[in-house]
């Protein structure tokens, strides 16, 4: 074996686009599964499994800025000898800005402690549409390229030749011939025009009802949730603010709504809520009791690590230290743990960040009831954390001494959340 024919630098210059093209194809490949995944809400259900695919996106993602990196020397060589075909100009400047607005996005997303939440935010933004756009345009592209619609393409070609009995035409003068005596559509465009439209038709409702929540900064889509809330919950008497006049203005941008488990559903009469553990004396409530404590207004930003932020949200609800101080607490304990009803998700505070006196059991939303989508009846709410904290459906709260992982914590996000 001659070793050197694996070092890149004496690859030929075709060999080496060659090589670079196919390694592309199958990291963008990987890219897009992985990328889907963590894009669809159910999958939060896959728990660990989908910080494993989230940090081999991340892998995949910097293979990728290697690929371009290895690229950019060949560039100008490449630019020069396509300069005369223009789909494949097209293609490469399509593909080139593709792949440099998913690295920048891309790493702006995976280093989010780096930079402003609003930055995040546009980063997210841009993955969103360059995905939209980017997956259906490779897919034509790999689709058209495939050897099977090349042969179906050149035989309209080739039959053409053959009623005029020119066999032995070369590819580029065959190319001249079609183009003296042009049909009215070729097999070639047949086929092109059937795979936007059934890529179009594929996609086309799932982009609208992306784009629409995307570009919806009012809340348009918040507004359904309350109109469609399946919250089964007496809702709470004498709210603070009534939904007219919301301090905040009214939520601006739209949740996606994110759960690990089926989203649980509460009744009045069954609900309860507990605080347990190192305490003088646990302590249960029913939902009126629970709606006796005296409750307050806050405005405050929703950020969540993958991106995407809740402005202005007036959350009207009890303050968790408030209801702290009417217990008495073991000098041991350490931790105050959230346990959501859903029975699976958790999350912890310190006793003294369980202090900060915008940490909330919320209750309300933009002075109406917190629909069971977004945690309804009661969720916690901790604005100057990420929103993995904010703990939805809480039901029960315990004081203990050792330090608990919540779960996204156990499946790798880190247990500093501060924004
Ligand atoms: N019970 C429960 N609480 C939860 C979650 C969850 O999956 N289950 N997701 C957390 C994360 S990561 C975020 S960003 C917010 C999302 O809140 P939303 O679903 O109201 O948009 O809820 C947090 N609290
Ligand atoms: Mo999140």
């Amino acid at each position: 074996m001659e070793r050197k024919k694996w070092i890149w630098k004496s690859l030929a210059f075709g060999k080496k686009l060659i090589s670079l093209h196919r390694w592309n194809a199958w990291t963008i490949l990987a890219l897009t599964i992985t990328g889907i995944v963590l894009f669809t809400p159910v999958m939060r259900e896959l728990g660990v499994i989908r910080s494993v695919i989230k940090q081999a996106h991340v892998i995949f993602g910097i293979v990728s800025i290697l690929l371009l990196l290895l690229y950019l020397p060949l560039l100008k060589k490449h630019v020069k000898q396509i300069r005369r075909k223009y789909a494949q100009w097209i293609n490469l400047i399509i593909v080139l800005f593709l792949i440099i607005g998913w690295s920048v996005s891309g790493i702006i997303l995976w280093q989010y402690r780096q930079f402003p939440p609003s930055w995040v935010n546009g980063a997210l933004l841009w993955h969103d549409i360059l995905t939209w756009i980017g997956v259906p345009y490779i897919i034509y592209h790999s689709i058209t390229r495939l050897r099977w619609v090349k042969k179906q393409a050149k035989r309209t070609i080739i039959d053409k030749v053959d009623n005029l009995k020119l066999q032995e035409l070369k590819n580029k003068e065959i190319v001249e011939v079609r183009h003296q005596n042009p049909p009215p559509i070729s097999r070639r465009s047949f086929i092109k025009i059937s795979v936007v439209s059934v890529l179009l038709l594929a996609i086309g409702p799932y982009f609208y009802r992306w784009l629409k929540q995307a570009t919806d900064t009012g809340g348009e889509k918040l507004a359904e949730y309350w109109v469609n809330d399946r919250n089964n919950m007496l809702p709470p008497p004498n709210p603070q603010i009534d939904s007219q006049k919301v301090i905040g203005g009214g939520a601006k941008g739209n949740f996606r709504i994110y759960t690990v488990t089926e989203i649980p559903q509460f009744d009045s009469v069954g609900w309860t809520f507990t605080i347990g553990g190192l305490v003088g004396q646990s302590i249960q409530y029913n939902w009126n009791e629970f709606l006796k404590l005296p409750r307050v207004v806050q405005v405050s930003d929703f950020h969540c690590v993958t991106g995407w932020s809740v402005y202005q949200c007036t959350w009207e609800g009890i303050t968790l230290s408030d209801l702290l101080d009417t217990l008495s607490i073991d000098k041991r304990a350490k931790y105050v743990k959230f346990i959501s009803g859903d029975g699976v998700y958790t999350d912890t505070l310190t006793l003294e960040q369980a202090a900060m006196k915008d940490v909330m059991l919320a209750v309300l939303l933009d002075g109406k009831p917190l629909p069971q989508k977004l945690g309804g009846p009661v969720r916690l709410v901790v604005p100057k954390m990420y929103a993995y904290k904010s703990v939805k459906w809480v039901q029960s709260i315990e004081l203990i001494e050792n330090e608990h992982d919540g779960y996204w914590e156990q499946r790798g996000y880190s247990k500093d959340a501060w924004v």
